[in-house]
């Protein structure tokens, strides 16, 4: 699976199956977004570990000519910190979509986002569940009417980038579906980044939420960061405007990795020797 040309094509990561997305779905964008970024950092196919859950979404390891690992819904952030861990040299992605990621797997975010591995986090977010067919998703806008909630929904709805934020990711974007060659690039700087990198990918759902996500509505709220905010005040105050949708890079900092904080309790590990057990349980009797 190794790339056979120092400059590799973006035939070179497209995978054997095409994408069963709806037509008109954004996912297709971030796709080739992904797989521009991917080609512009030249990432042998052999060294990229694309992990999802479960949804629309989470099937874009399918599509891409990587290893992939198809999980378990809400599952994924663990399951890629653990092969970041056991494979420190790989390029590890998660696909996840707002449901996966915010509903039942809401509870890894702030622990992965504190333990900082080295991966980079795709979070698609639709406002829905797009695959099993049009329920209200956390980050769905309260007056959005689903099978779930025909009258629209109780409780405020999430924000990706700013919970994102306020959990200490050290790298934290949101881009859009609809701007692929904008979100190519946070792409390549979030893979870039080492450590956990944090983007919010909006995007859109042709069959379920087409209200919401009305393209020229979003459009003209879409507002580009001319640069990354310097302090964290003013990235929440930016990720949080409801007035536009700002688009851009609004955090970018550095702390030490999972696997080198790993390797630096080895070494205290190494030098203190191992825990007794005996003497352990006795501090507890
Ligand atoms: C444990 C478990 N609960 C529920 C489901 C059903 N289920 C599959 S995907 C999904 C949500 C998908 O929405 P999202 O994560 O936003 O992804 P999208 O399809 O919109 O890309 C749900 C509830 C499941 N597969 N497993």
């Amino acid at each position: 699976m190794e790339l056979e040309t120092e400059n590799p094509t973006f035939e070179c990561y497209l995978g054997n199956l095409d994408p069963v997305w709806c037509p008109g779905c954004g996912d297709f964008s971030v796709l080739g977004a992904f797989i521009e970024a991917a080609r512009r950092l030249r990432l042998p196919n052999h060294q990229i570990a694309l992990v999802s859950g479960i949804g629309c979404s989470s099937r874009f390891p399918f599509f891409v000519k990587a290893y992939g690992f198809h999980g378990v819904h809400g599952r994924a952030l663990p399951i890629a910190q653990g092969v970041k861990l056991s494979n420190p040299e790989l390029t590890v992605v998660v696909a996840a979509g707002d449901g996966d990621g915010l509903a039942i797997g809401g509870g890894h975010l702030p622990h992965v986002s504190r333990n900082n591995p080295d991966i980079t986090y795709l979070l698609f977010n639709n406002s829905i569940y797009g695959l099993t067919k049009g329920q209200s998703s956390p980050t769905s806008p309260t007056n959005l009417a689903t099978k779930t909630a025909p009258y629209g929904l109780m409780g405020e709805s999430m924000n990706p980038a700013f919970l994102a934020l306020a959990y200490g990711a050290t790298f934290v974007a949101r881009g859009a579906a609809i701007k692929r060659e904008h979100l190519s690039d946070l792409i390549e700087q979030g893979i870039r980044h080492r450590g956990f990198s944090f983007i919010e990918i909006l995007t859109s759902c042709s069959s379920f939420n087409t209200k919401h996500l009305a393209i020229t509505k979003v459009l003209q709220r879409m507002a580009p960061l001319e640069t990354c905010p310097e302090d964290d005040l003013e990235a929440l105050r930016l990720a949080s405007d409801t007035r536009h949708i700002h688009l851009g890079v609004f955090r970018n900092v550095k702390r030490p990795t999972l696997n080198e904080q790993e390797e630096h309790i080895r070494q205290v590990s190494q030098k203190t020797g191992p825990v007794a057990v005996g003497s352990l349980l006795q501090a507890f009797a």
